[in-house]
């Protein structure tokens, strides 16, 4: 009974790895945070955000989050935000494709640059390609994900289609499989 339990501690040990592995956590700003003085153009460049990726707004209490329409981005018009938010720490989930919108709903502090956009894409392999700010052409990626991820079992193989959903599906069967068989 106890390597049961030891096994079964394996397992969430795996699951929670392979969690992590998949979504990725930015803190806005990295150690500066969500403040004035910060190019969060420049922070934003090179990084690739994807659904199910989170943005941590770290701030004090002299700055909200604002997340506001594209036309209320680009000319700083506070007033109108789809959500705002004071808490200090504020977490938001990316869970849609598309661009998203964030400024502080202090005044004159969006036109000093607390301003951020992120493109939100897909699940799609990029492995470190800068994306331009123009993405119409949808490529249908032949070429499976660059992750080097080897399960610990062996027993999923290489995913032909790319995409890190199937990917994590069949490693959480292949878990389901073993829990079940631990605890029989
Ligand atoms: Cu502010």
């Amino acid at each position: 009974m106890a390597s049961s339990g030891a096994g079964v501690v394996c397992l969430l040990l795996v699951l929670c790895s392979t969690v992590s592995c998949l979504a990725t956590v930015f803190t806005v700003g990295d150690s500066s945070g969500w403040t004035l003085g910060v190019d969060y153009t420049n922070w934003t460049s090179g990084k690739t955000f994807m659904v199910g990726d989170n943005l941590v707004f770290n701030y004090g209490s002299g700055h909200t989050v604002d997340e506001v329409s594209e036309s209320d981005y680009n000319t700083c018009t506070l007033g109108n935000p789809i959500k705002t938010y004071n808490s200090g720490s504020t977490t938001i989930a990316l869970d849609a494709v598309g661009t998203q919108f964030y400024i502080c709903g202090v005044i004159g502090h969006c036109a000093s640059g607390m301003k951020l956009t992120v493109n939100v894409t897909g699940g799609a392999t990029t492995a470190a390609a800068p994306s331009p700010g123009n993405t119409t052409t949808t490529s249908t990626s032949a070429a499976p994900p660059t992750t080097d991820f080897t399960p610990p079992f062996g027993t999923v193989s290489e995913t032909s289609s790319s995409g890190t959903l199937s990917h994590f599906v069949a490693i959480l069967i292949t878990l389901v499989e073993l829990f079940k068989f631990v605890v029989s």
